[in-house]
């Protein structure tokens, strides 16, 4: 297999196309943006990726990787195009289709088809399959068919596609094996060979795992303020020990993985997929909650300036896709608060009719600092600083980045802290109101 044909040149597609060509194939990538097309033959990179840059400009360079907005004959053609979901929570394979469809007319017996696009389980047996007969092709014979899911970290993309195991599921065994030998070409992890629908379900199933126990995480704190405990020190202990890994609490998930993926599989199995659905119930009430904390804090408060420090969906990243903190922003809008936003990783004006500043101009005179993403940077801030610059002195960290509150003179809070913070909030304010 020699020529490959990638189909969708976003996060995940143009990596994997750079890899290829890196490792010897001719690559063509096809993506129906016209502009994503042009920036490539121009040797611009729109993806902020560590890594990426030397190793893209490397194939440009080589020829090794072309681009076209129409795909070509190939040996194999891989389809790593975007899956969001419907209003209704269901898998939209808008996009898959029309790509499996796409390459249809440059398809030749002995060729090989891989999804590598997140998908509900059955889509690559029930969906692609049948589009790849209904252009006369015997699927498994004529037309080897695998899922071979992407499973890597943004921001790691390029040392895990060479480094993490990869699924390989194919159609039949031949197709798997087919599959398993193009990975080979770069995957240093093991290659676990299965059938195409268990790796659909093992892919949505990794995220799952994830998103019910980020919401087991995200009760505990709940019931910690009920009871009076600090969850934060509860998971530490409870971490201890070797066989349990509570995940940490926060606003809420994001991402285009977490968020959606398990929609994926309720979308199938409603009845049974219970506890996933009660996870992302519990995991989308964050946003709520946070803001209801908010209130409480700011409540007693005249016109309180509210500095809110990241809005990614998770911290060093500059991806804002489904942050729960631009949910709480918006009801911040929805509720006219006077908001000023820091992030020093995204590069946007102004978000839900709030402004982005820098972080001098957001902490002047500010009642309240919301922090809502772990960016490094809010790791070891100089509080002191802060806390003087600010009106009234008060953080709200819900990521818990800042760990030392002894040293400060302010108020810090966090998630479930009604009961384990034992300085009294409304104090603050009082003692503050008087400098107003
Ligand atoms: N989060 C928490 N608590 C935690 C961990 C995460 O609230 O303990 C939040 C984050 O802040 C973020 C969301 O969850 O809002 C998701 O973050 P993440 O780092 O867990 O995941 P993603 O979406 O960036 O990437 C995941 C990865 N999957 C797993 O780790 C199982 C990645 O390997 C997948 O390739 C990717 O999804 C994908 O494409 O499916």
């Amino acid at each position: 297999m020699n020529k490959l044909c990638v189909i969708g040149l976003g996060y995940i597609g143009l990596p994997t196309a750079v890899m290829f060509a890196k490792h010897g194939k001719e690559v063509i990538g096809v993506d129906i943006n016209d502009n994503i097309v042009s920036a490539i033959n121009n040797k611009e990179l729109y993806i902020d990726e560590p890594d990426l840059y030397d190793s893209y400009v490397e194939v440009l360079n080589t020829g090794k990787l072309k681009a076209s907005n129409i795909p070509q004959k190939a040996d194999a053609f891989i389809i790593s195009v975007p899956t969001p979901y419907t209003e209704k929570k269901e898998c939209d394979l808008r996009f898959v289709i029309s790509a499996t469809k796409s390459i249809l007319p440059f398809l030749d017996k002995g060729n090989l088809v891989i999804l590598e696009s997140t998908v509900g389980p059955k889509t690559t047996v029930d969906v692609l399959s049948n589009i790849i007969e209904s252009a006369g092709f015997e699927v498994g014979k004529d037309i080897y068919l695998a899922h071979c899911p992407e499973r890597v970290l943004p921001g790691k993309i390029m040392y895990e596609l060479i480094n993490n195991n990869r699924i390989i599921g194919g159609i039949n065994d031949i197709s798997t094996q087919k599959a398993a030998d193009l990975y080979g070409t770069f995957v240093k992890g093991e290659l676990l060979l299965t059938d195409a629908t268990t790796a659909e379900m093992s892919k949505l199933m990794e995220n799952t795992f994830r998103d019910v126990n980020i919401a087991l995480a995200n009760e505990l704190v709940k019931i910690c303020e009920k009871l009076d405990i600090d969850p934060y020190k509860v998971i530490e202990l409870a971490n201890k020990h070797p066989r349990v890994n509570i995940h940490q609490p926060g606003p809420g998930v994001g991402g285009h993985c977490l968020a959606i993926d398990p929609y994926f599989i309720i979308e199938k199995v409603p009845e049974e997929a219970k506890l996933i659905s009660l996870a992302r119930k519990i995991n989308n009430s964050m946003p709520d909650y946070v803001f209801n904390k908010i209130i409480n804090i700011i409540g007693s408060i005249d016109n309180p300036k509210i500095a809110v420090f990241g809005i990614t969906y998770k911290g060093n990243t500059n991806d804002i896709r489904e942050s729960p903190a631009i949910e709480i922003i918006k009801k911040l809008s929805n509720s006219k608060f006077n908001v000023e936003i820091f992030d020093p990783h995204v590069d946007i004006k102004d978000i839900c009719g709030y402004k982005l500043k820098n972080f001098d101009s957001v902490i002047e005179k500010a009642d309240l600092l919301l922090i809502l993403a772990d960016h490094n940077e809010f790791k070891n801030m100089d509080l002191d600083y802060i806390y003087r610059k600010m009106r009234t002195k008060i953080i709200f960290d819900t990521k818990n980045v800042i760990k030392d509150k002894e040293k400060f003179d302010g108020v810090l809070l966090k998630l479930g802290f009604n009961n384990f913070n034992k300085i009294n909030v409304y104090e603050e304010i009082a003692s503050t109101k008087e400098n107003y």
